[in-house]
């Protein structure tokens, strides 16, 4: 049987957290994978995590079975972290998933459940995992133009031709914030305005909000994702607890369908549920107990929230003096679009052949697409790749 498989395609990013592993330099610089690094390069556990993970730990009496769709508080948690009060809880459907990654698959499930034949637009480019996910699935899949090579800022007026094409029923995926792999983001006046083409469609979004927190702040980040949720009869979100929590192992997510009343939700729910069973039965509860225990309790929570605010003020910092930098060696604006994007990414906009440049001169690794992890970056490194950008005339 097993002769019968053939070789797949590899994970890009994924395999360049290999090879830079392999590499002997001691002077490397991983700008590679998206996870969070402070200014030593460790990923820690973050403080509220460790706390509520000690009281679970003193005060868990039981590891039975939760329910299909996770602990409900999990939910009712994440609906509030990310929906505040954009939609009533009547009509939002939730089941916990594994990490981010899972909600997608289970939305996108859903939407081949429902819509059998509704194409997905996804952005050019996106999250390698979300055509990888569709082709896998078998459904059909479109492209709208979404970065804009030359200002490295969104390309909005070739977005906007390209959503002209969208059918009735169609699905739209949207970043909720912090675009991946680019960083560049929509204004919120243009998400309005892309919400008013998607329900001239009659379309259906699907928010991908994997970083909140990680922009502009919890509240700021997540505003796109309110309005986009309360301006449709159905939308659904997946949301990931793996960055802004730094639970990036433990697998917990979200996948949120919103539906026009209370019976729609019962059926979405009934759905959501049946699916996790298909495919796992109860989805992973430590990553969401954490997340649970950390969200209810006020000084957990403030303390999250500090903490979260650092880590995104360290990226913003490290973003203008990367901007700051290159302003000062090229003796030109080219480069504030470092500033401008947000996230923990920035597309640099340069060819493979530069990047590998940069990685074999330099041992500075990027994605080849010239995405840079901004959080892999330090006050010592930045001078480092400014200058190694500049030497490779880029
Ligand atoms: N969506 C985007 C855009 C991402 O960058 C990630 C990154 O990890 C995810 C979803 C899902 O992450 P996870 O499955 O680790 O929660
Ligand atoms: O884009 C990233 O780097 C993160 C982490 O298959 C990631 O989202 C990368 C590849 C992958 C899963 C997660």
């Amino acid at each position: 049987m097993l002769e019968n498989l053939t070789a797949l395609p590899a994970d890009k990013i994924l395999a360049l957290m290999a090879k830079y592993k392999e590499d002997p330099r001691t002077d490397k610089v991983d700008l590679g994978v998206g996870v969070y690094k402070d200014a030593s390069g460790n990923t820690p556990v973050m403080r509220a995590v460790k706390e509520a993970e000690r009281r679970i730990l003193a005060d868990q009496t039981s590891k039975a079975y939760t329910g299909l769709a996770g602990d409900p508080a999990f939910g009712t948690a994440m609906r509030e972290l990310v929906l505040a009060d954009s939609v009533p809880a009547e009509r939002v459907a939730a089941v916990a998933t594994p990490g981010g990654t899972g909600a997608i698959r289970q939305a996108l499930e859903l939407i081949k459940m429902a819509a059998p034949d509704a194409t997905v637009w996804l952005s050019n480019p996106t999250w390698p995992n979300h055509p990888s996910i569709i082709k896998y699935l078998g459904m059909k899949m479109a492209e709208y133009r979404y970065f804009d090579e030359e200002t490295r800022g969104v390309d909005f007026d070739g977005l906007m031709a390209d959503l002209d094409g969208i059918a009735a029923g169609d699905v739209v995926l949207l970043h909720g914030c912090c675009h991946n792999p680019t960083g560049a983001n929509l204004t919120l006046d243009q998400m309005d305005q892309v919400i008013a083409k998607l329900q001239a469609k009659g379309a259906v979004p699907l928010v991908d909000i994997a970083y909140q927190g990680f922009g502009d702040g919890l509240d700021a980040d997540a505003v796109a994702t309110r309005r986009i949720a309360s301006s449709f009869d159905n939308v659904l979100i997946a949301a990931s607890c793996s960055k802004n929590f730094g639970v990036y192992r433990e697998r917990t997510g979200i996948l949120m369908a919103v539906a026009k009343d209370a019976d729609q939700k019962a059926l979405a729910q009934q759905t959501l549920a049946y699916l996790n069973r298909q495919n796992y039965s109860f989805p992973p509860d430590h990553g969401a107990r954490v997340v649970t225990t950390i969200l209810t309790d006020p000084e957990l929570r403030a303390d999250w929230e500090a903490e979260l605010e650092e880590t995104r003020n360290g990226m913003l910092a490290l973003r203008q003096q990367l901007a700051d930098e290159l302003k000062r060696l090229t003796n030109s604006d080219r480069f504030n679009f470092l500033a401008d994007h947000r996230g923990m990414f920035s597309r640099l906009g340069t060819s493979p052949e530069k990047v590998e440049q940069l990685r074999a001169e330099h041992g500075i690794y990027m994605v080849g697409d010239s995405r840079m992890n901004i959080a892999g970056l330090n006050a010592k490194t930045v001078p480092i790749l400014a200058k190694a950008i500049v030497d490779a005339g880029i």
